[in-house]
């Protein structure tokens, strides 16, 4: 059974399948900053592989096919340790919206919980690669992306620009939140790759290729890639770029009603100014590339009316903006229709769009329309 070193799951995880385990965050988990590793959601394409710390060792080819070969200990004693806080998100989340929305997807049913972010600690990739004998600020033209194998078969890979950046913050990473990677999210060694799409972020690695070519893997040259809304199942693969960087997203994970009847809810009423029956509305927004989020746009009337959101000041570690900035906005209940809606703006005034259906792809990735939740009022 290659299933038998799947590790026990957290009973709050929403799964979707259990082999392979793809489980969303549920909603407490949407709502903090930092994810717990515990409710951190989980996409496993295969079974969780066996490895160990102590055993665990990752080679480097060069492209002219010399290797070199580390051992975590080699990592952690020989390089320097650094932390960054950055939001992984799968291309799937939200496919269940533009299947609601627009028609039918192929793939797992997300709703808003493939996303989560971390505090990943391990050893910045420019710097292994430097060791092994790549001239990471000087290389030729030909070496153009950085493969990474996982011990289960998993690849992928990324722009060599990107696995250089100095700014880039792309790691080795050991550790989650202070605590060693748990087996789902691939201890002990992954690759975190942030502000692009997370299937780039190869957990349980074990191999890095530099080379003229993309990962040789169908995750690379086919799945993840994005078609027109007139595109059905059986597209020229070819023609399509591999999903990288991400758009911007957004989405409303939580709509609370408030009474002034209520003590607690009178307090933080009245920290927003209002002494009536009202809504509070929360939710994330993020986007790829390190393009911090600049404004978020609210709307209690279907888009009709738009109102800022109040965008909550969490600091992140990083030399961009790699984590999801969380909002928050309270609004009278009378103003309240049976809509709720919200679409952000990032630093380079990238937008989401309105609709599905002229954003509809037939694999559902990237699904990243304005996200609309339904709201009634208390009887
Ligand atoms: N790496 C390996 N080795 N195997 C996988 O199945 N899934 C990828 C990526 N890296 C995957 C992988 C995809 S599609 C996603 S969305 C992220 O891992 C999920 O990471 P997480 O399970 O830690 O949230
Ligand atoms: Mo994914």
């Amino acid at each position: 059974d290659p299933f038998e070193n799947d590790p026990r799951r957290d009973k709050r995880l929403h799964v979707h399948t259990s082999r392979p385990c793809n489980a969303e965050t549920p909603t407490e988990g949407l709502g903090a900053f930092v994810t717990p590793n515990d409710i951190f959601y989980v996409r496993n394409h295969m079974w969780v592989p066996s490895t160990s710390e102590s055993d665990h060792k990752i080679v480097v080819e060069l492209p002219d096919g010399e290797e070199k070969e580390y051992s975590l200990k080699d990592l952690k004693d020989n390089f320097e340790s650094t932390t960054v806080t950055a939001t992984l998100q799968c291309s799937g989340n939200r496919r269940k919206n533009m299947t609601r929305e627009s028609r039918s997807t192929k793939g797992l049913q997300w709703n808003v919980g493939g996303i989560s972010t971390s505090e990943w600690t391990g050893v910045r990739l420019r710097d292994v690669l430097a060791d092994a004998g790549f001239p990471v600020d000087e290389y030729p033209d030909e070496v153009r992306h950085a493969q990474f194998m996982g011990a289960e078969a998993y690849g992928a890979s990324i722009p060599i620009d990107k696995a250089v950046d100095r700014r880039g913050d792309v790691l080795l990473a050991y550790e989650m939140n202070g605590k060693p990677l748990p087996p789902d999210h691939g201890y002990p060694l992954r690759v975190l790759v942030p502000g692009t799409v997370a299937a780039r972020s190869v957990k349980w690695v074990n191999r890095i290729v530099l080379s003229e070519d993309e990962s040789s893997s169908e995750w690379q040259q086919r799945d993840y890639k994005c078609f027109g809304p007139n595109v059905g199942g059986n597209p020229d693969w070819s023609t399509a770029p591999a999903i990288q960087e991400i758009p911007v997203q957004s989405a409303i994970t939580s709509l609370r009603d408030l009474s002034p009847h209520s003590q607690a809810d009178r307090q933080y009423l009245r920290l927003h100014g209002l002494e009536e029956d009202s809504v509070a509305v929360e939710g994330y927004s993020f986007s790829g590339g390190g393009r911090r989020i600049v404004r978020v746009d609210v709307s209690a009337d279907n888009g009709r009316t738009w109102h800022q959101a109040e965008l909550l000041s969490d600091k992140g570690k990083g030399a961009k903006a790699w984590a999801w900035t969380r909002w928050r906005w309270v609004v009278p209940r009378q103003q309240a229709g049976r809509w709720f809606v919200v679409k952000a703006v990032d630093e380079a005034y990238n937008t989401q769009p309105s609709d599905y259906d002229s954003n509809y792809n037939f694999r559902g990735h990237l699904t990243s329309s304005w996200h609309r939740v339904g709201y009634r009022p208390p009887d």
